[in-house]
């Protein structure tokens, strides 16, 4: 067995980080070289990533490699956020900046879309959950404004796969990520071309899909030169961060829920075969393409996305607080007051959200939460009874208990959250790592490497490297009592903003 340097580039919606990992043969440890903050831009009303931002932290995590060791890395990987794309044409250039998947053109075209198709049709094919901001609404926001005619050697790249471009000059779709759009068909595990035909979507702006643990090439000589750096391969990933955050789960038993704890939660199991039934559709589980040809089963919480905007709101009105300190003033709240469904798409675009937590409460009959402290609170109390409801609907999809629920990701550094999600659920949690999407994406080039072979001695030796920590659940029938009046609160009509 040889040791390898890695590296492992995490673009989350928040916030990304390159991370030099070290394999000695049984065990894995990493070390942060860069962290950056990744913030939309508005411009002209509409939302944006800053790609050429994001390009140039990325060329920064790779030159602080020197910083840290000598030589150069065996491979660089690359994940990020799900559905967002960007055009290139054959000679490399980035058609136009990519869009944000939070912006707010997206409802209506999933609303037109669904004038000529069910949910059910588009549901049954692809097994995602349709969502405004899925590539496939975003491509008919954009067919419908612009069209779609696009020069010949113009190809569509999901966000890894356009970083992956940038690096090793290879067009190629992962199959992970891939699986985001909802343009696959899950049965084959490649483009749904019927649908694409349908939708009138060009077939040709699709490349051939590359699965997770793939070299594929090498970094670009001018890159190489640039950064004053030696050569190494580009490996794909599982470049669904979600999917990298999955493959890192450090579970030895079979028998558990997951929740990837970040900007999202995205909560629920690893199956061999996508569940495309009815109930599952009402209750909105989605079911993504994972690593080793499973599929993951999951539902997209709105999760830590409400705290980051109340945040960013105090911070306008002129309050800085941080994440710590403000998980700290929830701790001191009595807690289960009042609730909101963090599943409505009412809080999916930027704005003022303590004054959308606040309406959704008036709208309901609740107590209304006044001090910052109560508005925390009352999210990580509907967060923790949003993982209990969706704890409850996967265990009838699936027809039998689940014993654990592992928790990963930034997240869970709120040990609140972590705490009331036991409370709430009624079974140990099992919390890390943190950093389980960077972890993944570094497991993935291991395998690559022909170092592991199979997803449980990936997840043997995560746990083996970051052993993780655990809460047991306490309070539980005054948790079960305010779990009845949760779900009364959250059956009242939705709001929209
Ligand atoms: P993403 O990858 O989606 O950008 P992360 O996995 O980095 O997100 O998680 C970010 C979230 O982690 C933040 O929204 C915040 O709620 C939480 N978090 C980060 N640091 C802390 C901390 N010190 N204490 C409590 N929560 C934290
Ligand atoms: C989490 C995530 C999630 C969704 C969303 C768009 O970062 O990837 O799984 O796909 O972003």
């Amino acid at each position: 067995t040889n040791s390898l340097n890695m590296l492992a580039v995490d673009f989350g919606a928040s916030s990304g980080r390159t991370m030099l990992g070290r394999w000695n043969g049984s065990k894995l440890s990493i070390e942060e070289i860069h962290r950056f903050a990744n913030e939309p831009v508005e411009l002209s009303g509409r939302l944006y990533w800053d790609f050429l931002r994001l390009f140039h932290e990325l060329k920064k995590g790779i030159h602080a490699f020197k910083q840290h060791s000598t030589g150069s890395p065996a491979s660089i990987a690359v994940d990020t956020w799900g559905v967002d794309y960007g055009f290139v044409d054959g000679k490399g250039k980035l058609l136009a900046n990519p869009y944000h998947y939070r912006e707010a053109r997206n409802a209506q075209a999933m609303d037109a879309m669904l004038q000529h198709t069910t949910q059910q049709d588009l549901y049954s094919r692809s097994g995602i959950q349709p969502l405004s901001f899925n590539t496939i609404f975003q491509l008919y926001a954009e067919k419908n404004e612009q069209g779609l005619s696009l020069p010949e050697d113009v190809r569509l790249l999901l966000m890894p796969d356009l970083f992956r471009f940038y690096l090793s000059g290879i067009r190629s779709t992962e199959y992970t990520i891939a699986s985001t759009t909802g343009l696959l068909d899950s049965a084959v595990r490649d483009w749904d071309r019927g649908l694409l035909h349908k939708l009138g979507i060009p077939a040709a702006l699709f490349t051939d899909i590359v699965m997770p643990g793939t070299i594929e090439g090498n970094l670009r000589k001018e890159i190489a030169e640039e950064l004053q750096i030696g050569g190494m391969s580009v490996v794909a990933t599982a470049s669904h961060d979600t999917a990298s955050a999955v493959v890192s789960i450090p579970s030895l038993e079979k028998d558990y829920a997951f929740i990837s704890c970040g900007t999202w939660s995205l909560m629920g199991v690893e199956i061999d075969q996508p569940i495309l039934t009815e109930e599952s559709l009402r209750y909105g589980f989605t079911n993504e393409g994972g690593a080793e040809h499973k599929i993951r089963t999951l539902k997209n919480i709105m999760g830590l996305w409400l705290l980051q905007e109340c945040k960013r709101q105090w911070e306008l009105e002129g309050e800085s607080l941080g994440f710590a300190h403000m998980q700290e003033m929830a701790k001191a709240e009595p807690g289960l007051q009042s609730y909101v469904d963090a599943q409505d798409p009412a809080f999916l675009t930027p704005g003022n959200m303590p004054e959308r937590i606040r309406r959704y409460c008036v709208q309901t009959g609740q107590s209304v939460p006044q001090t910052k402290a109560e508005l925390i609170r009352c999210v990580v109390d509907s967060l923790a009874m949003k993982f209990k409801q969706t704890l409850d609907e996967i265990e009838e999809l699936l027809g039998k208990r689940l014993q654990t629920i592992h928790m990963v990701g930034g997240g869970i550094q709120n040990q609140l959250l972590c705490q009331l999600t036991a409370n709430a659920t009624g079974r140990p949690v099992i919390a890390g790592p943190v950093e389980a999407t960077a972890i993944g994406n570094m497991m993935m080039q291991v395998k690559a490497h022909g170092e592991v072979q199979s997803l449980d001695q990936i997840r043997q030796a995560v746990r083996d490297s970051f052993p993780p920590d655990h809460y047991e659940s306490k309070d539980e029938s005054r948790w079960q009592e305010a779990y009845r009046i949760y779900l009364q609160v959250i059956a009242k009509k939705s709001v929209r903003s």
